[in-house]
Order: C-alpha cells, then sequence, then structure tokens
C-alpha cells in the first residue's frame, strides 16, 4: 500500500442491514463496488475501497456490517463495525423513512464518543417517503440530513455536498511540512546521508517531501551528504535559515552546524506532520524516568516494511535498554491489533512513523494511554532523545511562539 493511498479521508457507512449501505457506495464511486443484495448481512467485515468521488476527490469508503445485526457472530460483525469509527473522518448514517430507535442513537453515541461528524441519508425513499416531522427530528442533531433513492436519485450531489460541507478540512488538507518554520526566500540546508542503507538512484520519500515543500513555501533546497557539510559552509558561507538533518547522523551536524543555526531532523519533523506531536514532547523525556522491569509498549502501524520491524523489534529495544541500563520489557503490537492487557501496566507507548496510517488514526491510537496519562512518544522522537540530540533538535518547534506546535496544528 503506497502512503498517498492511505493518507486520503476515510469515511464509514452505518445504517441496519439492508437499508442501501452498499447500494449507495455503489453509487458514489459510481460504480459496482460492493456486494448488494436483498439478503440482510451481505457485508460482513467492513469493506474498504479507495474510490474518487466525483466532485470530491479521492477517499476510502468502508461499508460495515448492519448496526442491527444479530446473534453471536452478528454481535462481532457490529463490534467490527464500531472498531471502524476510530478510524474515519465522517460517518454517513443510511436510515429508513420512520424507522429512527436504538440502533440509530446507539451509533450515533459512538460517533460522539470518538468526535467524528456525520451525515443522513434516509434511503429508499422511492418507496417510503419520510414525514416532516421525522426529518425536523434527525436535524435536531445537527447534521445535514439528505433523502435519497439509490435506485431512482439521478444523482448523488446533495450527499457530496454534505460531504464536503461536514467533513474536516485537517482530513484532506495537506499542511506544509515546515509550515511556521521557513519564511519567504529562506535557504534550507538539508543533510542526507548516501550510504548503503539508502536506496539505489533515489533519494527517500521524507526527504523528497521535504524538498517539495521547501519549493511550496517558495524556499531554496541545497541538498549535501554529511561529509561535505563543513567545506559547503565555509567555502559559500552561506547560513541557512534551517538545517534538516537525517536523525542517524545528528551528531555529526550537530557538531558543523553553528548553534545559533535552528537544526532538526526528518523524523522530527514527520512527527510533528504525522503524529500526537504535542504529546511526544511531553512524553518522550519520560525515557529518563523508567525503572528496572517496566513495561514498554511499541506500536507498529503496518506489517509489512521490513526495515521498521527492525527499528520497533531490535533497534530501539537494544538501545533503550543500554541507554537506561534497565532491564526493559518490551511488548511489540503490530497493524491496529488490540492491546494486550491493560494500557496502564504500560510506563511508556512509543509509536512507529505511521507513514501507512493517517494522523487521526495515530490521535486515536494513543489515545487510550494519554487518557489515562502514560507518557507516549514516536520512534524518531526517541531515537533523537537517546542520541542526545533531542532538545536541539525540537527547539525549532518550541522556542518561538509564531512556530509554535499549538498553531501549525
Ligand atoms: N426501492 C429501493 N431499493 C433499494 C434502494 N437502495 C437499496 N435497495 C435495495 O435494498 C436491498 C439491500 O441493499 P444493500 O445495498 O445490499 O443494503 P445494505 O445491507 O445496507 O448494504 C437491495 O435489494 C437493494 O437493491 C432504494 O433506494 N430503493
Ligand atoms: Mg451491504
Amino acid at each position: 500500500m503506497t502512503k498517498g493511498r492511505e493518507n486520503k479521508p476515510h469515511i464509514g457507512i452505518f445504517g441496519r442491514r439492508n437499508n442501501g449501505k452498499s447500494s449507495l457506495i455503489n453509487r458514489l464511486a459510481a460504480q459496482e463496488i460492493s456486494i448488494v443484495s436483498d439478503f440482510a448481512g451481505t457485508t460482513t467485515d467492513p469493506v474498504k475501497k479507495s474510490i474518487e468521488i466525483t466532485g470530491f476527490g479521492p477517499v476510502i469508503l468502508i461499508d460495515t456490517a448492519g448496526i442491527d445485526d444479530v446473534g453471536d457472530v452478528g454481535k462481532l460483525r457490529v463490534n467490527k463495525s464500531i472498531d471502524s469509527i476510530k478510524i474515519i473522518d465522517l460517518a454517513i448514517l443510511v436510515v429508513l423513512a420512520n424507522e429512527f430507535g436504538i440502533f440509530e442513537q446507539r451509533i450515533i453515541a459512538e460517533f460522539n464518543k470518538n468526535e467524528v461528524p456525520w451525515i443522513c441519508v434516509i434511503n429508499k425513499t422511492d418507496i417510503i417517503k419520510p414525514e416532516l416531522s421525522f426529518i425536523n427530528n434527525i436535524k435536531s442533531y445537527k447534521v445535514p440530513v439528505i433523502e435519497f433513492s439509490a435506485l431512482t436519485s439521478k444523482d448523488t450531489e446533495d450527499i457530496i455536498q454534505s460531504i464536503k460541507d461536514t467533513i474536516p478540512e485537517s482530513s484532506w488538507k495537506q499542511k506544509s511540512l515546515l509550515g511556521g518554520l521557513v519564511n519567504y526566500g529562506d535557504i534550507v540546508l538539508l543533510i542526507t546521508p548516501i550510504d548503503i542503507e539508502a536506496p539505489e538512484g533515489r533519494l527517500i520519500l521524507p526527504q523528497v517531501q521535504t524538498i517539495r515543500d521547501i519549493l511550496d513555501n517558495d524556499c531554496t533546497a541545497i541538498v549535501v551528504k554529511e561529509r561535505e557539510v563543513d567545506a559547503f559552509l565555509r567555502k559559500t558561507m552561506i547560513e541557512p535559515a534551517l538545517v534538516i538533518t537525517d536523525s542517524q547522523i545528528f551528531l555529526k551536524a550537530d557538531a558543523s552546524i553553528p548553534k545559533h543555526i535552528p537544526l532538526t531532523g526528518f523524523s522530527v519533523l514527520l512527527a510533528r506532520h504525522k503524529g500526537d506531536f504535542e504529546n511526544y514532547l511531553k512524553g518522550t523525556p519520560y525515557i529518563d524516568k523508567l525503572k528496572d522491569n517496566d513495561k514498554i509498549l511499541i506500536l507498529e502501524s503496518c506489517t509489512h516494511h521490513v526495515s521498521c520491524d527492525d527499528i520497533g523489534r531490535v533497534k530501539i529495544p537494544r538501545w533503550l535498554s543500554a541507554y537506561t541500563g534497565k532491564k526493559l520489557d518490551f511488548e511489540v503490537v503490530g497493524g491496529l491489533s488490540n492491546i494486550p492487557g491493560k494500557i496502564t501496566d504500560y510506563a511508556l507507548v512509543i509509536q512507529c512513523g505511521g507513514c501507512v496510517i493517517t494522523r487521526k488514526q495515530i490521535i486515536n491510537r494513543l489515545k487510550p494511554a494519554v487518557d489515562a496519562g502514560i507518557p507516549v512518544t514516536n520512534y524518531g522522537m526517541t531515537i533523537a532523545y537517546l542520541q542526545g540530540i533531542y532538545s536541539r533538535a525540537i527547539a525549532p518547534f518550541t522556542d518561538n511562539k509564531e512556530h509554535s506546535v499549538k498553531n501549525y496544528l
């Protein structure tokens, strides 16, 4: 799965069995992607589809099983549907005219609990027309209500307009990686090692994204290898406004870049862009307070990046143990699997960079820990801390009020 694909806004479709959820998805996608049938319970596990909504753009639609499913298996399906609320940016509740009760109220309570905005589609209006009092009752939740028929409505324009009006801008509008850190015309120096770990013939994605972002900010990017930095600064006398380095060579960069020039790492930049940065800032220094036998939870969001796997399972445990000198107990959880045991059993939670999931998914993943007061951090911030470069690397984000984390988020 590519990064771009997973970063699209996620929209979940909920409602009782047979209300036409899958039919609605097919109309929005203008193609047959979900299995539609008149047999209640055709859609079992939530089905993710990457589609282009005409007039809005690319999104991931999640088709779910009915919220009124029955029996043991049915309940499991309902729970899976409810689980998917944690990863969506918007919900569409599909109801039928004059049918709004306990099932709808329960799912709305889940939307509210997860702070997911929603819209309501009254489907099958070709066979049952809703009464005005029914529509007004749903409108009292202060959500858009659209009368629709997946079979006979000419277009989905009203639904798409409501999606556009309701979906949070942060779910689709890309923030600038360097937002608040640079000004028009600044020169930004990037230090990237070209070693055996570097991919053949190209730069890695964070470096490419940063270069693009520098250009988008009307700044100049200069890219050098760590071995060339000293000679470059001496020969050109250029004073960059900001230096961004690969974290692995931060110490070398720290020595080469004069102290008055802000220096940070790609991984810290990405932690702000893609993580729960404010809580990482609070949680990372907790590394110094770790004690013998403390349990550390490592959250690895994808299960197919061999290099991340190595960082989470081997390098971070080794470096953390060496740095603290304590006997620590590590537990790695992959994908979006449930966390074994109680969150309060852990002394620290370390999240991966999250390149394949959305910022919202990371924040929701960490929420139980944050709510329970457990310190959280991520791979990049932890590595920066263990290498003793943390305070310099976060200074560009915390020094200046104008550039503060809050303003960026
Ligand atoms: N008359 C009518 N039938 C519909 C409408 N939308 C869906 N259906 C039918 O209702 C049945 C269930 O649809 P489906 O999309 O599978 O429902 P789901 O269980 O909510 O995903 C199918 O036979 C559809 O053809 C509609 O707007 N009007
Ligand atoms: Mg279905």
